[in-house]
């Protein structure tokens, strides 16, 4: 390690322990994180379904950067390279259009956990844990916008039983790496313009979410997890999945809830929802990601959004209950970077967090000095967070502070350059 950083490191470490922060505790308690990096950051949502990739169904990534992972092989090939660059060990979230079966088609009914099993090891060879995804997207059964709350019975079975198939693909993950995997339903099902029956497809979307859940399966291998959102491309005056509805299902069937940071009104927040939630649910899935007026979908950045959402999960004590994973696709721009901005941002927030003078200010507000709990909330805004972080990467052995950036440049270089 670098002297400076050791020296600053030291430094900063008094300045903390002066307000009664143990930055030793806090970095312990970050490695202990793992975030769950998305795969379809990697190929803007494409999957291997198909050559070209597929799109429609409300997720759009805009953008032409080249080199794009084509296969998994390649796709693996990046998440290890972004990996390299973010301290700790942490997840992979995989949608199911990410099968591993070159040349041999199977329709997303019939999915079975044998054709994920090149992901399997690449998993277990590294020792991280794998969430998982059922597809209700780019698909002909879907093109009318409608999946698991379609009207015809046969379209809304094929998906039924598509969840149903992912489900136990997951379960298969978390058994073999002794870790639930998260299993998230996300449909884009909803209406461009107001509807006539806004009932009808709620009654249907419940009815598909009882029949994929049906099986008993063990919460040690999978956790159930639903998500709604405000509205989407093609879904503007209507979508049937909506957070209130999800929220309902979630309480009466002890489901996780995933909030979405991109799935609200713009002024609305998640932040304020964790413990909101958690007074009732056993947990949550959160999909971290930034809104930008229309979309939901941009790279995580260390906004005062990012910052409050990891307060909320260390001032709960909510590490454990709430699953942390990423949720934007931007194709405008060096895909694995996007993987290692988002995903050190969060891990910063959570440092933030942790190194928070947790003690006076609970105990400023407690006394009901408000003005004591202003000025060491706005002060702590200036200590040295970014000497405990470098620390942290050096020890941990990943690259300090923008060097990852001519890392994944000559990586660009040599193998996404070549794709073509
Ligand atoms: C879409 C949802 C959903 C997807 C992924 C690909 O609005 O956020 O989580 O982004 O499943
Ligand atoms: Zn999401």
């Amino acid at each position: 390690m670098k002297q400076a950083i050791g020296k600053a490191y030291e430094l900063a470490r008094e300045q903390y322990a002066a307000l009664g922060v143990d930055t030793e505790k806090a970095l312990e308690r970050l490695d202990r994180i793992a975030i769950s990096l998305h795969c379809w950051q990697g190929d803007d949502v494409g999957g291997f379904e198909t050559a070209e990739g597929l799109s429609g169904g409300g997720i759009q990534a805009t953008g032409q950067y080249p080199g794009k992972a084509r296969t998994a092989d390649e796709l693996r090939m990046d998440l290890d390279e972004a990996f390299r660059m973010i301290p700790g060990r942490h997840r992979l979230n995989l949608h199911s259009i990410y099968a591993d079966n070159p040349g041999r088609k199977v329709e997303r009914d019939r999915l079975t956990p044998g054709l994920f099993s090149a992901w399997l090891d690449w998993a277990r060879a590294r020792g991280i844990g794998m969430d998982f995804n059922p597809s209700f997207f780019s698909h002909p059964k879907a093109s009318d916008g409608f999946t698991l709350s379609h009207r015809d019975q046969g379209i809304r079975k094929f998906w039924v039983d598509h969840g149903i198939a992912c489900r136990r693909i997951a379960a298969s993950f978390g058994k073999a790496l002794g870790s639930p995997a998260v299993n998230n339903v996300w449909i884009p099902d909803g209406y461009k313009d107001v509807p006539a029956d806004r009932l009808g497809p709620r009654l249907r979307l419940k009815e598909s979410l009882d029949e994929i859940f049906a099986e008993r399966l063990d919460r040690a291998h999978v956790l159930d997890s639903v998500e709604g959102k405000l509205f989407g491309i093609g879904s503007e005056s209507y979508v049937v999945g909506s957070h209130e509805f999800y929220l309902a299902y979630a309480v009466a069937n002890r489901k996780l809830v995933c909030l979405d940071a991109g799935h609200y009104h713009p002024t609305e927040t998640i932040a304020d929802k964790i413990s909101s939630v958690l007074t009732q649910l056993d947990g949550l899935l959160l999909h971290v990601s930034r809104g930008v007026r229309w979309d939901s979908d941009h790279v995580v950045v260390l906004s005062d959004d990012l910052r409050s959402i990891a307060e909320e999960l260390v001032r709960g004590n909510y590490l454990e209950r709430v699953h942390i994973g990423l949720d934007y696709f931007d194709a405008s721009l060096n895909r694995v970077a996007a993987w290692v901005i988002g995903s050190r941002n969060m891990l910063k927030a959570l440092l933030l967090a942790l190194l928070e003078p947790a003690a006076r200010l609970q105990a400023a507000e407690a006394e009901g000095d408000f003005t004591t709990r202003l000025a060491l909330l706005e002060e702590s805004k200036s200590l040295p967070m970014g000497a405990v972080w470098d620390y942290h990467c050096a020890r941990k052995g990943v690259p300090v502070g923008a060097e990852w950036l001519a890392d994944i440049k000559q990586y660009e270089n040599k193998v996404l350059a070549a794709r073509g």
